[in-house]
């Protein structure tokens, strides 16, 4: 498979006007569904059915991993990839890969020693139908399995092993105690405290903006994004990781258990500090408009093929659910 190698060009006027016109005729909700379904077919094949003797194991972790959910971190990795102009195939398996991780941190925050909750994606979360053990081997099933997915994958479609080996260490640097895993303790930890707006940031940026970071360069590298391009798409993708959890914060409060699909309200009920709690709901809001269009900005270098990331940016903040 072709690897290109491209760098960032600043953009022409005739790029602009490409935009503009790209901007105007993009479909985004069309392109989100598309892209699920893409992603969903990939994730079915990936973690197939079983009867065999670890059949209970495979049901469960298929169980939360085909029970839908926006599928973004995927949809950014495969954006991203498009954005710096590689193919789809080079970043397929790591984006399901994102989502079986994506999907295991949700079975385990949703576990009693965690967040105790019992509704996950419009249904009964993972212990309570599978009981709690099976749904702690259910996640480590998904995480373990997700990165056998991402070597088989990227093997499988050429990549150079040298950019299969420096995804892996961003993927695992960013899930790990440095990223998704540190930023829950720190969460832990911080329940019934007071926080400060730079200490929530500084949570957020583990817990969530990691495996954003991790979502976009991932499947930019896979798709042949140079050294500047990545330093791009890393501040982008740290300012929607951002804006992504302020709006998030901002739905907890706004919003109903039956339109979200998971419990609301729990934030305060559980003494959790979030941004509206922190700054209001008006600057929480202003703030996650300021840090999409951020996000935006660092892609002002890229021509149209990034359109699919820059519109991302404003689902980020806008979507409601
Ligand atoms: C390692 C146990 C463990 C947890 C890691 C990510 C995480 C920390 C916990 C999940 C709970 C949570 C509320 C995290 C904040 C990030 C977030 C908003 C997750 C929900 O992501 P969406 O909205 O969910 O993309 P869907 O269902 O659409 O995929």
């Amino acid at each position: 498979m072709p690897h290109p190698k491209s760098s960032v060009e600043p953009a022409s006027s005739a790029d602009e006007a490409s935009v503009i016109i790209n901007a105007m005729a993009f479909d985004l909700p069309r392109y989100l569904r598309e892209r699920a379904v893409l992603i969903e077919h990939h994730l079915a094949i990936s973690v197939p059915e079983s009867d065999g003797p670890t059949g209970r194991l495979i049901e469960a972790m298929r169980y939360s991993l085909m029970a839908g959910g926006k599928r973004l971190r995927p949809i950014l990795a495969l954006a991203a990839c498009e954005a710096v102009g590689g193919p789809t195939e080079a970043a397929l398996g790591y984006a399901c890969a994102l989502e079986m991780i994506h999907t295991y941190s949700l079975v385990h925050d949703d576990l009693p020693c965690m967040d105790d909750d019992d509704l996950r994606r419009g249904r009964p979360t993972n212990h309570k139908v599978f009981g709690e053990a099976i749904a702690v081997l259910a996640g480590d099933g998904l995480l373990t399995d997700a990165f056998g997915l991402l070597v088989g994958s990227t093997q499988s479609a050429g990549i150079p092993a040298q950019v299969i080996i420096d995804t892996i260490a961003e993927l695992a640097h960013a899930c790990g105690s440095a990223g998704m895993v540190g930023g829950q303790v720190l969460d832990l930890l911080a329940e019934g405290q007071p926080l400060t707006q730079q200490e929530l940031e500084h949570l957020h940026s583990k817990k969530t903006g990691a495996l954003f970071v991790a979502s976009v360069c991932g499947g930019a590298r896979l798709g042949g994004a140079g050294s500047a391009q990545l330093q791009l798409l890393r501040d982008y993708a740290a300012a929607l990781g951002l804006a992504f959890q302020i709006t998030d914060d901002l739905l907890d409060v706004e919003q109903a258990t039956e339109h979200l699909g998971k419990r609301s309200h729990k934030d305060l009920q559980r003494g959790k500090a979030t941004y509206p709690s922190v700054i209001g709901i008006e600057r929480s809001r202003a703030l996650a408009h300021e840090l999409a269009q951020h996000a935006c900005q660092a892609l002002a270098g890229f021509d149209s093929r990034a359109e699919a990331l820059r519109m991302l940016a404003g689902f980020a903040v806008e979507r409601n659910l």
